[in-house]
């Protein structure tokens, strides 16, 4: 007997030992969206609630070769980025995907989510690879999903403010990706406002900010829960208010773990009861 089988993604993105955020964070949304979940490691970092005390980077070439392995036999439907550590890497990352059709100047869409540092400011980028990351990956995006960190990082822009959102996405429209969602969740208003643009037309998504300081992996959900719409053929404003209204329940049941920042829950997508499964 076989099931039928689901959409696939690929993340091509960092581990998280301490299970919050990165490519554990991404394949836990994956399933609880209905999509099947590859992975291409692109770093190992050693972390826990506290912060991240070592990172070691997998080579570029063997980041492009899990991208191939995958997505020559396997197929994907959607592709997300997340922590790509270094230049080389980002390099390499833009020559597969040209090479295998991800990517705006593909067929596959790509979410590139510009993870720079980690919450605690721990780097998860290298300083040179930034510009690189502009260059190179930016143009290949089909939907850019930086916070007000990544912002300023990549454009110079400051937002001190909702209303300055629409200009910071104006900025990062010009450099090249089809759509750009601008986070708006490091503001303090009581309302958090995510933008999304595509160069003509601005839509406004906003909720009301969640009284948790257990947020780690909540950037990486959201995109991975766009990503997995995406692969389910939503267009992107469905696959944006989608990925929203995942990671207010997400953020809405995180949970404390270890001294520091907990994760967000994906455990909120699980049947409560009556699977056969109860212990
Ligand atoms: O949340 C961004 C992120 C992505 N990837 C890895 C991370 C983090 C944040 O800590 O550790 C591996």
């Amino acid at each position: 007997m076989s099931g039928a089988a689901p959409p696939v993604v690929l993340t091509i993105a960092g581990s998280d030992s301490g299970g919050g955020a990165g490519l554990q964070a991404d394949l836990r949304t994956f399933t609880t969206c209905g999509v099947h979940g590859c992975v291409a490691v692109t770093a190992v970092t050693v972390q826990n609630s506290l912060g991240v005390t070592g990172i070691v980077q997998i080579p570029p070439s063997t980041v492009a070769d899990q991208v191939r392995a995958v997505a020559s036999d396997i197929g994907v439907a959607a592709v997300k980025t997340g922590m790509l550590a270094s230049a080389a890497i980002i390099r390499a990352v833009a020559g597969v995907c040209d090479e295998v059709g991800i990517g705006a100047r593909g067929v596959v869409p790509l979410v590139v989510d510009p993870v720079a540092a980690s919450m605690h400011g721990d780097p998860l980028l290298s300083d040179d690879a930034l510009v690189v990351l502009r260059s190179e990956l930016l143009p290949r995006a089909t939907l850019l999903t930086p916070n007000l960190d990544e912002v300023a990082l990549l454009v110079g822009i400051d937002v001190s403010c909702p209303a300055e959102q629409y200009d910071a996405a104006r900025a990062l429209h010009a450099q090249g990706p089809q759509w750009v969602l601008v986070k708006g969740g490091h503001l303090d208003d009581a309302q958090c406002l995510d933008l999304l643009y595509d160069g003509r037309e601005f839509t406004a998504f906003t909720g009301p900010r969640l009284a948790t300081r257990h947020t780690h992996g909540s950037g990486d959900t959201l995109a991975a829960a766009i990503t997995s719409a995406l692969a389910r053929g939503a267009a992107v404003p469905t696959a944006v208010g989608y990925g929203k209204r995942y990671v207010s329940h997400a953020v809405a049941h995180a949970y404390p773990l270890g001294a520091g920042v907990g994760p967000v829950s994906a455990f909120w997508r699980l049947a409560p009861q009556g699977s056969g499964l109860d212990l």
